[in-house]
């Protein structure tokens, strides 16, 4: 067996006690400071600390001995990371192909890389990568791929890693076992082409053309999930110009480290379908080969120049709204450097669109113990602020002056991120209404999302009825945020995530992606069902009149939707959090709201004994991401925080009669519990596209709160002891 890599020893980092985290305006961005002057004037928060993991002396508290100790305990810890504008900022990484997309988009157009950062991200590679073979995978816990390893090992020597480098060294060669990079999907190729070390000719063809097709025709790119259609919106644009980063000595040199075989010998456009068996999670279908061969003639012999450069002048159009419209943040860390390559392709480095672009890239930014990655967004702004205030509401904790503030500067957070104005032109930029939501991160980036802009619906409703707590968001924003919810229903009564579906379920044949599963279209999920059941509930108990009967009608459509998604052995798939678990907690929530527990329901009945047949000998609840790559209820290694959080905020839900195994599960969560009131890092939380996993650190806050806080109210807070 390969030895590890002593890290240590070959390693440069920075400074630790010199990088903050800014806020403004919900935008977070990180900072090295470099003169004494800078550092005096600027002290490191405890939030600082905590993120990049060094010392934060917080004193330990009085041991818990009751559920509401414990809860009270973890809120007195998770209290010190709220930032000063009020929400709870957190890494979010996970998946390693973001780092790649963000630094070839920084090499491609000439963009500075800062020396802390080349050092940083040296150092989160070099810690992330394989103990074993030193390759890395989809996401940090993944198997290693072709396209972790060909991109990553890219991103190292933009950065100035020599080749000669032990890690360098190590991923190379495990690179070569694999095939070498010529087995790379296509985001992979893709990236590679830009950089000069790919030729275009080995791609499948992605052609801007498709964007000129008469709307209604069911495969047209507008009706994509939004994801999968911004990065193929500025991939095309790319794809169309088939330009490279000239060729220089790096570039050169990489073309001979990456492939197995001497790059000039390489008959590239063999290769368009070559993907490392490994590598793939989606195959290709007949359907989507046939389309590729039909297109790769259209594009070499028969589309005319015109129709190829009428095309382009389209997507580019399409490429400038999206900048506007998030003010250059754009919908995610791929479309967004994606963006700013074809900004700099087509109006040159002097541009303000690449300016601004190159600013934002900083949103994406993350800086932890191992170094630097980059977030799967512009950060979890909203979101966890809303989970957050849901877990002091559910524990009964709402009018404790202690939080008092906290709570405040929570909801003044809130008010200032709610989107206030429609795309302009939200047509021609196929755009959803967005006016009256709550994005997941930031007003700015400036996207609608059903389940965010629900659950901070609903938090600001839970923390309003609070007597005594100022009512900063009027009746008519509230009437916004429901009148976009109640856009969102899709024909069968489910919810998405940003967009109805509007494209069938047989456009994933045409799924090019290789690595992803289910990202062609919108589909219904119960998580984003349920938040929009409980957000529209709320309001309906508030406000009783406003559309009244639109949402009754709602929400008894997204409940049935709900009931008809259970699975025959009683759970729902979760596609966000991982994963049987996740889903169940939503879906009993929403079953619940409309009266529905285990007592009078067999729905609910049967998700409470699929989840207990899952409890394991500690008390605890732990599944393994491999539940949302298979499918199947995969066991993890050991309990994990917060999987038992989950599962038991859902038997509570359920009213499940028997308290034992609810117990049981508080005790684990106490147990696990440290003296200052934290709880520690586990497994990987959260997953998209069935395959690629992502980090929700502050997950095991907010939910093991919950849980914690709604024991000690249902059940009038007995002492327990932590042990099981
Ligand atoms: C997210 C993050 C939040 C998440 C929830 C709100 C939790 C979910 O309930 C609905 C879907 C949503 C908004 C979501 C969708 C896909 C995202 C944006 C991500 C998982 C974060 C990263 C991911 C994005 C697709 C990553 C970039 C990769 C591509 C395949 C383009």
């Amino acid at each position: 067996m390969a030895s590890p890599i002593p890290v240590s020893a070959t390693i440069e980092k920075t400074d630790y006690t010199r990088w903050r985290l800014r806020s403004e305006d919900g935008r977070q961005t990180w900072h090295y400071l470099t003169t004494d002057k800078e550092l005096a004037a600027w002290p490191q928060s405890v939030a600082d600390k905590y993120h990049l993991g060094l010392p934060t002396d917080l004193p330990s508290l009085p041991p818990a001995h009751s559920p509401l100790d414990a809860a009270r305990n973890g809120l007195s810890f998770f209290s010190h990371l709220q930032m000063p504008e009020g929400q709870w900022a957190c890494e979010y990484g996970g998946p390693m192909f973001l780092i790649p997309a963000v630094i070839i988009a920084h090499y491609v157009t000439n963009t500075p890389i800062p020396d802390p950062w080349k050092i940083e991200l040296k150092a989160y590679l070099s810690a992330r990568a394989h103990p074993v073979d030193g390759g890395w995978g989809l996401h940090i816990e993944g198997d290693t791929s072709v396209f972790g390893t060909a991109c990553n090992y890219t991103v190292l020597r933009i950065l100035g890693m020599d080749p000669t480098h032990p890690v360098a060294t190590k991923a190379r060669n495990t690179l070569h076992k694999l095939g070498g990079a010529l087995g790379s999907p296509h985001w992979g190729k893709f990236m590679l082409a830009l950089l000069g070390c790919y030729a275009w000719e080995g791609m499948n063809p992605i052609p801007p053309e498709l964007w000129l097709l008469p709307t209604w025709i069911p495969f047209h790119p507008w009706r994509w999930w939004c994801h999968n259609r911004l990065v193929y919106l500025a991939m095309s644009y790319m794809y169309s110009l088939k330009r490279s980063h000239p060729e220089n000595e790096l570039t050169r040199s990489l073309r001979e480290e990456l492939y197995t075989q001497p790059y000039a010998s390489i008959d590239f456009a063999q290769h368009r379908n070559t993907v490392a068996p490994g590598d793939i999670y989606h195959p290709h279908t007949k359907l989507l080969d046939a389309l590729n061969g039909a297109l790769g003639v259209w594009g070499s012999y028969l589309c005319p120049g015109v129709v190829q450069k009428v095309a382009r002048d389209h997507v580019y159009e399409l490429i400038k709204r999206e900048d506007e419209a998030s003010e250059y943040c754009c919908l995610g860390p791929v479309n967004s450097p994606f963006n700013l390559i074809a900004r700099y392709f087509a109006e040159g480095e002097d541009s303000d669109a690449v300016r601004a672009h190159r600013e934002t890239l900083k949103d994406f930014l993350w800086v932890k113990n191992e170094g630097m990655l980059v977030n799967g967004t512009d950060g979890v702004q909203c979101w966890d602020t809303s989970f957050l205030i849901q877990a002091i509401y559910e524990s009964n904790l709402a009018e404790a002056p202690e939080y008092r503030a906290m709570l405040i500067k929570a909801l003044q957070f809130l008010e200032t991120q709610q989107i206030r104005a429609d795309v302009a032109e939200a047509d021609k930029a196929y755009r959803h209404q967005r006016k009256g939501a709550w994005p997941f991160s930031k007003r700015t980036q400036g996207y609608t999302v059903s389940d965010t802009t629900a659950e901070a619906l609903k938090s600001v409703l839970m923390l309003q009825s609070v007597p005594g707590m100022p009512q900063l968001i009027g009746v008519e924003r509230l009437q916004d945020a429901v009148d976009v919810l109640l856009t969102m229903q899709n024909p069968n009564g489910g919810f998405g995530t940003y967009e109805l579906a509007r494209g069938g379920k047989w456009l994933e044949a045409l799924n090019a992606a290789e690595v992803f599963g289910g990202i062609m279209i919108e589909y219904e999920y119960p998580e984003c069902t349920t938040a929009v059941v409980m957000g529209l509930s709320y309001f309906r108990k508030t406000y009783p009149r406003y559309r009244a009967a639109k949402i009754d009608n709602v929400i008894r459509r997204a409940v049935a939707w709900i009931k008809g998604a259970q699975r025959d052995d009683g759970s729902w798939y979760g596609s966000w959090g991982i994963c049987f678990t996740y889903a169940i907690m939503f879906a009993v929530e929403a079953l619940r709201s409309v009266g529905e527990i285990c007592q009078n329901s067999a729905v609910v009945r049967r998700a409470c004994e699929f989840l207990v047949s899952k409890q394991r000998e500690d008390g605890g609840w732990g599944e393994s991401y491999r539940s949302s790559e298979t499918g199947v209820y995969t066991q993890h290694r050991d309990s994990q925080v917060v999987n038992t959080a989950w599962a038991v905020i859902a038997l509570m839900h359920a009213e499940w009669p028997d308290v034992g195994p609810i117990e049981r599960g508080i005790r684990l969560l106490m147990a696990r519990q440290r003296g200052n009131g934290e709880w520690a890092q586990e497994a990987i939380e959260g997953v998209f596209n069935k395959s690629c996993m992502i980090s929700y650190p502050n997950y095991k806050f907010t939910f093991t709160i919950k849980a914690l806080g709604m024991y000690a109210r249902l059940y009038r807070n007995p002492q327990l002891r932590p042990e099981a």
